[in-house]
């Protein structure tokens, strides 16, 4: 081989080498590019899983919370609704008394604690409204009495199992339609003046003749014995006991709603006229209330 030959010899080597690698360099870069696209691929569908993994998570504690408060909140409306239903002829124990559902939905009622002054509540007969006060006594069945563990303080002790019971004019046994009538009582309360504009009343255990069926309430801001004047007191109620139909024996009646927007520290209650002619007029519970709207 002469030196032309063997230059072209060598030529056609290196220019096979250069081939040879850019063949490499091209796979190589081919290589690459398919493992980039492969790995852009993968990034995407994880970003893809992430992305419904964190949608799902929060359409989850968006969902959840609000079912649950949903559902609560129709427990809790149930719940009111039951409350609300219960009817007084359901109610029979002391404890329930202090629970009795009111039925104006427009105020806020506050019932009142009948706790009088030094614990008294005096005992009334032969008394009308706007006269003064005549006290009645513990005795046995005579006018002017009542048994004394039928006191007058048993009309205000929050328990229908006691009651208050006055014969009034007559003995027991007495079949008379004054028997009773203008008998009452009243105290100072304990809390001080108060608005009382609402008034309801619970019968007794037995003998539907001797509930109530008219009464009177009056307010004073007098005290002890001032309230033996007639003068010291002003007529805030006259009329129904809210008893005109027989809710049956321990049950109470109607709520009677007054139309009285002034503060007092005494009341004075008195029973006008009973459900039929009777010996005496009873009662187990007396509540007074004072709605605020
Ligand atoms: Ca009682």
């Amino acid at each position: 081989m002469n030196t032309e030959e063997t230059a072209i010899a060598n030529h056609n080597v290196v220019q096979s080498q250069l081939d040879y690698r850019n063949i490499v360099t091209e796979k190589t870069t081919e290589q690459q590019n398919t493992s980039y696209k492969s790995c852009c691929q993968n990034r995407k569908v994880l970003f893809v899983l992430l992305s419904v993994v964190v949608i799902s998570s929060l359409i989850v504690s968006i969902l959840i919370p609000t079912v649950i408060l949903k559902k609560k909140q129709t427990q809790s409306s149930s719940i009111t609704t039951t409350a609300t239903s219960i009817t007084v002829s359901q109610l029979t124990t002391a404890a329930e008394v202090s629970s009795i559902p009111i039925t104006n939905t427009t105020t806020k009622p506050d019932k009142i604690l009948l706790n009088a002054v030094n614990g008294k509540v005096y005992g009334v007969w032969n008394t009308s409204v706007g006269d003064d006060s005549k006290a009645s006594k513990p005795g046995n069945h005579w006018s002017g009495q009542y048994l004394p563990e039928e006191s007058p303080e048993k009309a205000c002790d929050g328990d229908i199992d006691t009651k208050y019971n006055s014969f009034g004019w007559c003995n027991e046994g007495g079949r008379f339609s004054n028997c009773a009538i203008n008998t009452g009582f009243y105290l100072e309360l304990e809390q001080g003046p108060t608005i009382v504009n609402g008034l309801r009343l619970w019968t007794g255990n037995d003998f539907a003749p001797r509930d109530p069926i008219v009464v009177s309430l009056e307010g004073s801001n007098q005290s002890e014995d001032d309230l033996i004047l007639g003068s010291s007191w002003t007529l805030l109620y006259n009329g129904s006991s809210g008893l005109d139909i027989d809710p049956g024996r321990k049950q109470c009646g109607l709520m009677q709603y007054l139309n009285n927007t002034i503060e007092y520290k005494s009341y004075r209650f008195l029973v006008l006229h009973s459900r039929a002619p009777v010996d005496c007029v009873q009662f187990s519970e007396i509540e007074l209330f004072s709605f605020s709207s």
